[in-house]
């Protein structure tokens, strides 16, 4: 098994050190940066989240994997040339007003982080004005909005509202995700996308910006 091989296998597994210890091996053997992410540290969080989908890895698995991830990220990142880490989309991620839930919404984050997205982490309980004013100031991408409560989903729809006021929706992919949420309320509110889990969340995103 070649070392990115292996790279692979210990992010599935979640082996932190032995994630970090074969990233600085192949920094040191001269291996692009860049490619030590997209064929070892995302490839194997691609194949963590299709499991994740089919039931074969659970949640506790898929956090350990993205701390994996993680760990080689942190010795990769640095080296990469100015061009290649600002060519990365950039997704803001937060759970909405009055909605406290976060273990969907970090497990999604980790997942596009693991893709190779930057994600910014607004955390919970986020109003809608205060996603007007992190789109003005980061001008990411794609937002990402989580909702858990049947009774906080509307404030995704205010969100969106907020966002077109402020003359800022053209810029954004919006996409929504959280248990009671829908395919057909995601069309109601206007919202771009919509997925049921991590990986979908992550091919939509990278739909979005191809
Ligand atoms: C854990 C939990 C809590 C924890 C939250 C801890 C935390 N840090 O998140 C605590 C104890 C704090 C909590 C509190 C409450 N909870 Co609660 N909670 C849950 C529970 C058991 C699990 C949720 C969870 O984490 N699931 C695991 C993750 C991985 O799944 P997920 O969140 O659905 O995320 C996945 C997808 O939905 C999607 N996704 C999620 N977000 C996004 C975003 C985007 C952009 C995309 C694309 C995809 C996406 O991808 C994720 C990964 O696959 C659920 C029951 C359940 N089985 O769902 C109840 C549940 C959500 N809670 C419920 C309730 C009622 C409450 C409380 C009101 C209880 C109370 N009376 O105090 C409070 C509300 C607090 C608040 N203001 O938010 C109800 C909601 C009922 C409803 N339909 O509205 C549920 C369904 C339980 C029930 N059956 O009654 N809760």
């Amino acid at each position: 098994m070649s070392k990115m091989e292996e790279i692979v296998e210990e992010v599935i597994t979640g082996n932190v050190d032995g994630v970090a210890e074969l990233a600085q091996e192949l920094v040191d053997e001269g291996t692009n940066p860049s490619e030590i992410i997209k064929n070892g540290l995302v490839a194997g969080m691609d194949i963590v989240g299709a499991r994740f989908k089919k039931n074969e890895m659970f949640v506790p698995e898929v956090l350990i994997a993205a701390k994996a991830m993680h760990a080689g990220m942190d010795i990769v990142k640095p080296l990469l040339t100015e061009g290649e880490s600002s060519s990365a989309a950039t997704v803001i991620m937060a759970t909405v007003e009055g909605d406290l839930h976060d273990i969907g919404k970090n497990l999604v984050a980790m997942m596009l982080e693991g893709a190779g997205f930057e994600v910014i982490d607004l955390g919970v309980d986020i109003s809608a004005d205060e996603f007007v004013e992190a789109v003005k100031e980061h001008q990411p991408d794609i937002i990402g909005l989580s909702a858990l409560l049947t009774t906080t989903m509307p404030a995704m729809e205010e969100t969106i509202k907020s966002l077109e006021e402020a003359g800022v929706r053209d810029q954004v992919k919006v996409m929504v995700g959280g248990a009671p949420v829908s395919q057909e309320f995601a069309d109601e509110i206007d919202a771009d996308g919509y997925a049921a889990d991590g990986s979908t969340a992550t091919e939509i995103a990278r739909e979005f910006v191809n």
